[in-house]
């Protein structure tokens, strides 16, 4: 019997690639995302390994009754990839648009419990499964612009390591993944659809790709079962943590 994966965003950027590699190592793959039309196109390149759910995890009653009983024999959920989400916007805290701030606790923080939520009994009951979140460096690390973003990614880094509190002993296995600079669409969405101006975050930079995070996801969920990988932070080499910053002259 394949096991199983479903992966929340799977239209674009990590989820795209996990989907791929997965499948390409003999997993089912479902996939949720709101461009109904790349989860078709997608359904075409991998055939049968993959069953597109056009959901926004926004959605909760639709999240849960989904997600809570997927058909036949997709309905139990070996490994949840939690990666939808987004940041939207750069600019200070008190020039950002509400709609964005809401849009994010709404996608990053609220859509990734429902999901949560909706597997979660399953994997109890069979005391196996893996829910791996994608969180990010944003949730360590503060920066100007990051404000609500950064927020929604402390939160998953701190729900993800009390669900190990809650899940302890069960089989259960949960993995926050904490990427630095990646290229994906994630920019484009950022700046609101602003090609140019995405483009110039990695300008003479060599980010982490989606395959990197792919391959990331497949090693935390490869691991014999007696361990778990609580945390897994990663960068470019270009990239690395820096201290407090301080203004002179004031
Ligand atoms: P992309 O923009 O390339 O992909 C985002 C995915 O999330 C898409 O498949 C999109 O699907 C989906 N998504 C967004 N909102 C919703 C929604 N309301 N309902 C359903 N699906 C949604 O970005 P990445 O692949 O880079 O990002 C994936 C995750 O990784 C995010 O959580 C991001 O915060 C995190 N991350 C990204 C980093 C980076 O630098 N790229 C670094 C660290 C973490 P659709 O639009 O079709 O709904
Ligand atoms: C994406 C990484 O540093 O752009 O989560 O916020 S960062």
């Amino acid at each position: 019997m394949p096991k199983h994966i479903l992966i929340t965003g799977a239209t674009s950027g990590f989820g795209l690639a996990t989907a791929r590699l997965f499948a390409s190592e003999g997993w089912l793959v479902s996939g949720t995302g709101r461009r109904a039309d790349r989860l078709e196109a997608l359904h075409k390149e991998l055939g049968d390994a993959f069953l597109p759910i056009p959901l926004d995890m926004r959605d909760r009653e639709a999240v849960m009754k989904t997600l809570g009983d997927l058909p036949g024999d997709r309905h139990d959920v070996d490994v949840l990839l939690n990666n939808a989400g987004a940041a939207l916007g750069l600019e200070p805290a008190q020039e950002c648009s509400l709609d964005d701030w809401d849009t994010m606790v709404d996608t990053n923080i609220k859509g990734l419990l429902y999901a949560t939520r909706a597997v979660l009994p399953g994997m109890v009951a069979r005391n196996s499964g893996h829910i791996v979140m994608l969180g990010s460096i944003a949730g360590n690390y503060p920066y100007a612009g990051g404000n609500v973003y950064c927020g929604s990614k402390a939160f998953v880094k701190q729900f993800s390591l009390s669900l190990r509190a809650d899940l302890l002993g069960t089989k259960v296995h949960v993995t926050n993944i904490e990427p630095g600079l990646a290229e994906s669409e994630f920019s484009i969405v950022r700046f609101h659809g602003d090609t140019a101006r995405a483009a110039t975050v990695y300008e003479g930079t060599s980010p982490i790709t989606p395959q990197d995070i792919a391959e990331t996801v497949f090693w935390v969920t490869h691991r014999p079962a007696h361990i778990n990988i609580n945390r897994v932070e990663i960068m470019p080499i270009c990239q690395c943590p820096s201290g407090p910053l301080v203004k002179k002259g004031m």
